[in-house]
């Protein structure tokens, strides 16, 4: 690895780690994830950047160089918050290979005519709070503060007290801290093994497919496991073990891809039918009327189901992320300065995905994953790739800030 890349990358790494699985928690306004604040603080100020904030928790660390126009910037940078037990890739790679690509530049004496800057996005997997690119949405206005305001993490604890938890004066809602930008591209692991099956080191996005989170709340009858009749009962479990078992096939049959990651059974106990489990549903797929069909079709088997169970179902669309597309003069001046870089769709949401929804033009970049496991320790990528990464970064912003 090149001195700056391989640095930042030691000193990020042992961040938030899990000893035991190896995998990361630096969910969004944990001590963990405020640590790596403070390191992109302290690398943005090892270069002279100047750091820019919104009330929301995003930052940028601009290079402004000599005689730029303050505004007209174009920008890179990704998150650094992480899944629960998530990989070490997935976020923090697209900011690690922005401040090495600035060091790269400057070792080459390239001059920017145009603002740089590095983002860090708060919040974007939505771990903790439920909104997937909540920091994003908040700087977009995609989502609005009240409605952020109003969000609790699983101990019930309001994003607003999460922030003051962390030391963040908040001021949620639509920021102009990306106001005027040019550009704006993501450099990401990829999440998957497209780049791997075709032994390339670094691709470019065309599309970021649909996708949403809904909650699934059933309300059962909670009773005693060894005296209540089978006859007697109604179980919320079996009203999501059904429609968890259909959410499979359903998706299988529509060429999606549909998920039931999270679950929370009271009162949990082993000899207890539960009074209520509550279900969350991620479903993508490779377009919005293939994924609205399979959610329609979803809700009325659990509803089937629930009216033979006996129990209430309710389900609230939590996160919904249309369909982004990158086709447009960007990626086609990216194409032209990575000529041999495949192109390739994901099923990942990324924050590119939202800026791009707000009108800022917008590309990504992915990085050869070997294992094509996300969202998980085994998520991986080789020095050598990460250094394309770096060097295909550094010939984008050559051509789009010079
Ligand atoms: O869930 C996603 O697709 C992204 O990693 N937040
Ligand atoms: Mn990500
Ligand atoms: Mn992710």
């Amino acid at each position: 690895m090149n001195a700056s890349f391989a640095t930042m990358w030691a000193e990020l790494a042992p961040i938030g780690r899990d000893a035991r699985t190896g995998g990361y928690r630096r969910l969004a306004w944990t001590p963990a994830e405020r640590e790596c604040r403070s390191w992109f603080y302290g690398q943005a100020q090892s270069r002279g950047l100047i750091v820019d904030a919104d009330g929301n928790g995003n930052e940028v660390a601009w290079w402004f160089p000599d005689g730029a126009p303050a505004i007209g910037g174009v920008v890179t940078g990704s998150h650094l918050d992480s899944v629960p037990d998530g990989g070490g890739y997935d976020g923090p790679l697209g900011i690690v290979s922005a401040f090495a690509a600035i060091d790269q530049l400057r070792s080459r004496g390239v001059l920017p005519t145009r603002p740089i800057g590095v983002a860090a996005f708060a919040d974007e997997e939505g771990s903790r709070f439920g909104i997937a690119c909540l920091g994003s949405r908040l700087l977009t206005g995609a989502v609005d503060a009240d409605r952020a305001a109003a969000l609790r993490d699983g101990d019930g604890r309001s994003l607003p007290d999460a922030m003051r938890d962390a030391g963040f004066d908040h001021q949620l809602g639509e920021s102009q801290l990306l106001g005027g930008v040019a550009a704006f591209v993501e450099l990401h692991v990829e999440q998957g093994r497209a780049l791997a099956d075709v032994d390339a080191a670094v691709g470019i996005a065309t599309e970021i497919w649909p996708h949403g989170r809904w909650r699934f709340d059933i309300d059962g009858e909670a009773n005693h496991a060894g005296t209540t009749p089978l006859s007697d009962r109604h179980d919320p479990m079996l009203t999501y073990a059904e429609t968890a078992l259909a959410t499979r096939k359903k998706a299988l049959l529509a060429g999606a891809v549909a998920t039931f990651g999270r679950i929370e059974v009271l009162p949990n106990a082993a000899n207890a039918i539960p009074s209520c489990v509550r279900a969350w549903l991620d479903a993508r797929a490779p377009d919005e009327s293939t994924l609205h069909a399979l959610i329609a079709d979803l809700l009325a088997h659990a509803v089937r189901r629930a009216d033979r169970d006996g129990t209430a179902l309710q389900v609230t669309a939590e996160s919904i992320s249309p369909a982004v597309s990158f086709a447009g003069p960007l990626t086609d001046r990216i194409r032209r300065v990575l000529p041999v870089a495949p192109l390739l769709p994901t099923g990942a949401g990324h924050d590119a995905g939202i800026l791009a929804a707000a009108g800022i033009p917008t590309a990504m970049l992915f990085v050869r994953n070997p294992t094509g496991i996300s969202h998980a320790p085994a998520e991986a990528a080789t020095e050598t790739d990460c250094l394309a990464g770096v060097d295909a970064l550094a010939g984008v912003f050559a051509d789009l800030a010079v």
